[in-house]
C-alpha cells in the first residue's frame, strides 16, 4: 500500500460543503483506505487577492493506485464537484485536490510533481499537514516542523468543528 497526503482547497459555492463532499467521496472510494482528514482551516488567498478566502484541509490515506491513476481519480472528483478549468492562473475554484506526498517518493512527470511544488511555502498546506503528521520528514530530509517554524500563518485559522458539523 502507498501512503499518500493530499491537499484540499475551495473558495467558491460553499467551500466548507465542498470539502465535506470531497471527504465523503474519498472515504467511500473503493481504492482508498484508512482516510484521516485534518481540521478545516480558513486561509487568505495566495495569488490574486480579489477572490474569496479559502477553506483548506489535508487528508492522509492508503491506496494501491499508482500516482497517475490516483491523479485521475482525484480529478474525477474535482470535475464531479463542478470544477471548471479556466485559463486564469491562480483563480478561484470550487475544489482543488493536490497530491502533496506519495510515500517518500520524488516524482516528476508532465502531469505530476511530487512533493507538490508549493508544499513548503503554503501555510494552508504545512499547518494542516503538521496536525496529521507532526513527525513528518520530507523526501529531501527536512522535517515538516522545521518548515512550519519559519512559516508565517498569514491569518490561517482553524474552523470550529461545530461550524463544520452544522453543514453535514
Ligand atoms: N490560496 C489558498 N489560501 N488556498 C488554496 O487552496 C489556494 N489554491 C490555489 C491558489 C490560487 C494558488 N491560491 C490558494 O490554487
Amino acid at each position: 500500500m502507498n501512503i499518500v497526503y493530499i491537499g484540499l482547497g475551495a473558495n467558491l459555492v460553499d467551500p466548507q460543503a465542498q470539502l465535506i463532499k470531497a471527504t465523503n467521496a474519498l472515504s467511500t472510494h473503493p481504492a482508498i483506505k484508512s482516510l484521516v482528514v485534518s481540521s478545516f482551516y480558513s486561509s487568505k488567498p495566495m495569488g490574486p487577492q480579489d477572490q474569496p478566502d479559502y477553506v483548506n484541509a489535508v487528508a492522509r490515506f492508503e491506496t494501491a493506485l499508482e500516482p497517475e491513476a490516483l491523479l485521475d481519480q482525484l480529478q474525477d472528483i474535482e470535475l464531479r464537484q463542478g470544477r471548471v478549468r479556466k485559463d486564469e492562473r491562480w483563480g478561484p475554484r470550487t475544489l482543488d485536490l493536490d497530491i502533496l506526498l506519495f510515500n517518500n517518493e520524488t516524482i516528476s512527470t508532465p502531469r505530476l510533481t511530487v512533493p507538490h511544488y508549493g508544499l513548503c511555502d503554503r501555510e494552508f498546506v504545512v499547518f494542516p499537514l503538521l496536525e496529521l503528521a507532526p513527525q513528518l520528514v520530507l523526501p529531501n530530509g527536512s522535517t515538516l516542523k522545521q518548515i512550519a517554524d519559519k512559516l508565517p500563518k498569514n491569518g490561517l485559522t482553524t474552523l470550529p468543528s461545530k461550524e463544520i458539523k452544522e453543514i453535514l
